[in-house]
């Protein structure tokens, strides 16, 4: 049995909550290899939404079983809001949802540690989440991280007093304005080690190779998008984790050999939280609309997202890295009401124009060169089946799958559950 893939193509929200939610009843598992509470998967369904940031994205079904890999970072404290987000739900956390032991902790140092980076970088700032990430991730590869392992040791406390006098003496060094209460974060932090701890821990490889042994199908979730990749993305302004399919085989302990489809879900346009290059870009009223109508707010920091056309170019550049099998188009709804409809198909870079992402992408050094295609009028949300979508969407995904050469299977039409057509 093969573990499939679900990943997001762009710079994150492509969606990839909705989907899984939709294609969990598919699978024994679900696991997630990468990133932490920096993501923000949103689910749709009875009329209700939920966000989920650490937990995955299987969690609403009664059969599967959630697995949060060791390639993930855990915050105990926003782990334990979580799951409190959840108690309505009378879910049975302890046999549904498993952590592995390999899986880096979040302290509360590292949040601090992430607002004193981005305070002392000022207009150069990554615009993180300040959940973190940046500095669990450096604690990991520097060697110096606690893992979730790490708790059912009898000394865990000594050594978390260990590091994070360390990040204190860190935080100082950037001489930047910080008000917080150590103690306050600490007491809050212990707490919700304690509730962490009520939880299953695992020893995720071995588990996942078992279950995939004993015919278990999983599904992989990808958090953040393959344009934030920490090698492959717009690199400085990228997570620090990797996002990609890779991550995927790392942050499981699964072999590159035994992954099967690569599930990719782009956006019909394109949208970027945080700071960066982003070639397609609008400042416009179509802009505007895209945000207005496709509510383009962080799920995590509730940021305004920044929006544009859809970017071939770094989709087939995001499709080759990830080796991604079938497409699922999102949020093509939004884009109901344009008369015309820009897609990138080549960059001016320097004067000439290129079909790849140079290494270079900022906005002095790249211009997106657009072809334009139709649009369509007609209101997608209630529609059901293939046969009903307009002809103008048909040609816009026909135009994509021949320049990507990778079929569009999926085509969301809203948010919910419901409004997911197959293809
Ligand atoms: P970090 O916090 O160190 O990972 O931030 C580094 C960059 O990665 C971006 N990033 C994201 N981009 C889109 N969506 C993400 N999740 C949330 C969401 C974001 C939110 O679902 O909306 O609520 O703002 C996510 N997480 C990280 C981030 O913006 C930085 O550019
Ligand atoms: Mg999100």
């Amino acid at each position: 049995m093969a573990v499939n893939l679900l990943l997001g193509l762009q710079w994150g929200d492509e969606g990839k909550g909705k989907i899984v939610d939709v294609l969990t009843s598919n699978y024994d598992i679900i696991a997630r290899f990468q990133g932490g509470p920096n993501a923000g998967h949103t689910l749709i369904f009875d009329g209700h939404k939920h966000v989920l940031h650490t937990i995955p994205s299987g969690i609403f079904h009664k059969e599967a079983i959630n697995v949060v890999g060791n390639g993930v970072v855990i915050d105990p404290v926003i782990f334990k809001k979580e799951l409190d987000n959840l108690s309505q739900f009378n879910l049975d956390f302890k046999t549904k949802l498993l952590i592995s032991r390999k899986a880096h902790l979040i302290l509360p140092t590292h949040r601090l540690l992430d607002a004193a980076s981005e305070t002392s970088k000022g207009k150069a700032k990554i615009g993180s989440t300040l959940k973190g990430i940046g500095p669990t991730y450096m604690d990991k590869t520097g060697r110096n991280g606690m893992r979730v392992g790490d708790l059912e040791l009898e000394d865990w406390k000594d050594r978390y007093a260990a590091l994070t006098a360390k990040h204190i003496k860190m935080i100082d060094f950037f001489d930047v304005q910080l008000e917080y209460d150590l103690k306050e974060l600490e007491a809050e932090f212990f707490v919700a080690v304690e509730r962490l701890k009520e939880l299953t821990f695992i020893d995720s490889e071995e588990y996942l190779n078992n279950a995939m042994k004993n015919g278990k199908t999983v599904l992989a979730e990808g958090a953040q998008g393959s344009m934030l990749d920490i090698d492959f993305g717009t690199y400085p302004f990228v997570t620090s984790s990797t996002t990609t399919a890779a991550g995927a085989c790392t942050g499981l302990g699964v072999a590159p050999n035994k992954i099967g489809d690569v599930f990719g879900i782009f956006k019909a346009y394109t949208t970027r939280v945080g700071s960066g290059p982003f070639p397609t870009e609008l400042f416009d009223e179509d802009g505007a609309t895209m945000s207005k109508i496709g509510q383009e707010f962080g799920a995590t920091t509730g940021r305004p997202r920044r929006c544009g056309w859809l970017d071939l170019v770094a989709l087939k550049y995001a499709i080759d890295i990830n080796g991604v099998t079938q497409l699922m188009m999102m949020k093509g709804d939004v884009l109901s009401g344009f008369k015309t409809l820009k897609v990138c198909t080549s960059y001016n870079y320097k004067g000439t124009e290129v079909k790849h992402l140079p290494y270079n992408i900022e906005e002095h050094n790249v211009t997106p060169i657009y072809t334009e295609v139709k649009g369509w009028a007609q209101d997608l949300t209630g529609m059901t089946t293939k046969d009903t979508l307009p002809k103008e969407l048909i040609d816009y995904i026909k135009f994509i799958e021949d320049f990507v050469e990778v079929p569009v299977k999926i085509v969301s039409v809203g948010p919910d559950r419901k409004q997911t057509i197959m293809r």
